[in-house]
C-alpha cells in the first residue's frame, strides 16, 4: 500500500494535467440571457448613400451602455450569413444581450458594433434563391461598399477613431469569408479580423494572405473558429494550416458544434473580449491546446 500511494498520486497528477490541457474556453451559462437590472446599450438603424450600389442602404448599429457623443469609440463591423441581412445578428445572435452582459462585468472595451447588409446589390433582401450567382457575387462586391461608402459614413457621423487599430471586422459563414477576404485584403483598414465558420467564399490561403510577413507585422488579432461538426470546416482548416505553416500568430478555435448561432454566439462572446486591448499571443494556445 505504501508503494501504491506515490504511484496513485502521480497517475492523478498526469490525468488532471492532460485533462486541463484539453479544456477550451467557452461562454458560461447565462451569457446570452437578458438581464433587466443592468444597463442596456441602444440599437438603431442607419442609412447611408452607397455609390457602389447606387442606392441608399441600411445597417444596424449597437451603442454600448453609457454611450457618449463626447467620447471616441473603436468599431466592430459584424457581418451576417448567406440567408441574412442587417438584422440577422440582432435576431439570431443577440449581440446586444451578450454585450450588455459583458459590459456589466467590465469585460469589454466600449465599442460601436455596425451590422451592415453584406449583399451589395440594389435588391439586397434575403428573399428567393439566396444562392443565386448574382447574390453570391454581391457578397464579394460588398468590399467596395464597405471600404468606400459605409466606413466613411460611420466615421463622418459617429464619434469613432479613424485608424486601423480601432477597426475590427468579423462575421459568420459568408460573413466570415468576407471578413477574412476584406480584412486580410485591406490591412491598412483593419487590425482585428475574425472568421466564424467561414464559407466557400473564403479565398484560398495564398490569395488571402500572399505576404504573410506583412500580415504578421500588421495584424493585432486574427481569429478563425468553426464547429467541429460543420460541413464547411475545411475552409477554416486550410486557412489555419497555411497560417501555421507561415508562423503567423492567430487563434484557431475548434469548438463542439454545427453551423448555427449556438457556435457564433459563443465565438462572439470570446472574440469580442479580446478586441481593442493589449494582445497576449501566448494566450492564443488556450483556444487550441
Ligand atoms: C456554399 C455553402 C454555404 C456557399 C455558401 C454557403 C456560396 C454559406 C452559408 C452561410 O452563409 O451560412 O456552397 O456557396
Amino acid at each position: 500500500m505504501k508503494r501504491l500511494i506515490p504511484i496513485l498520486v502521480t497517475l492523478i497528477f498526469i490525468q488532471t494535467t492532460v485533462c486541463a490541457q484539453k479544456q477550451i474556453p467557452v461562454a458560461p451559462a447565462g451569457f446570452d440571457v437578458s438581464q433587466t437590472e443592468i444597463p442596456h446599450g441602444k440599437i438603431d438603424t442607419i442609412q447611408y448613400v452607397s455609390k457602389t450600389v447606387g442606392a441608399t442602404r441600411k445597417a444596424t448599429i449597437y451603442f454600448p451602455p453609457g454611450y457618449l457623443k463626447t467620447k471616441k469609440y473603436p468599431v466592430l463591423y459584424l457581418l451576417h450569413g448567406i440567408g441574412g441581412d442587417e438584422k440577422e445578428w440582432l435576431n439570431g445572435g443577440k449581440p446586444q444581450v451578450i454585450f450588455d452582459n459583458l459590459y456589466a462585468l467590465g469585460k469589454l472595451e466600449p465599442m460601436l458594433v455596425v451590422m451592415p447588409n453584406g449583399r451589395a446589390m440594389k435588391d439586397d433582401r434575403a428573399s428567393g434563391n439566396v444562392m443565386a450567382p448574382e447574390k453570391v457575387a454581391a457578397f464579394a462586391n460588398f468590399e467596395n461598399d464597405l471600404i468606400k461608402d459605409l466606413i466613411p459614413y460611420v466615421e463622418q457621423n459617429y464619434p469613432v477613431f479613424k485608424d486601423r487599430d480601432h477597426r475590427a471586422i468579423a462575421g459568420l459563414s459568408m460573413g466570415g469569408g468576407q471578413s477574412l477576404n476584406f480584412g486580410l485584403g485591406n490591412l491598412d483598414t483593419f487590425a482585428w479580423v475574425g472568421g466564424f465558420s467561414s464559407a466557400p467564399n473564403t479565398k484560398k490561403p495564398e490569395e488571402l494572405l500572399p505576404d504573410p510577413a506583412r500580415g504578421k507585422a500588421m495584424l493585432k488579432l486574427l481569429w478563425i473558429s468553426c464547429g467541429d461538426q460543420d460541413r464547411l470546416l475545411n475552409f477554416s482548416q486550410r486557412t489555419h494550416d497555411y497560417l501555421a505553416d507561415k508562423n503567423l500568430p492567430h487563434i484557431y478555435y475548434l469548438e463542439p458544434g454545427v453551423h448555427d448561432f449556438k457556435v457564433w454566439k459563443n465565438d462572439l462572446y470570446l472574440f469580442s473580449q479580446l478586441l481593442f486591448k493589449p494582445v497576449d499571443q501566448a494566450s492564443f494556445l488556450d483556444y487550441n491546446p
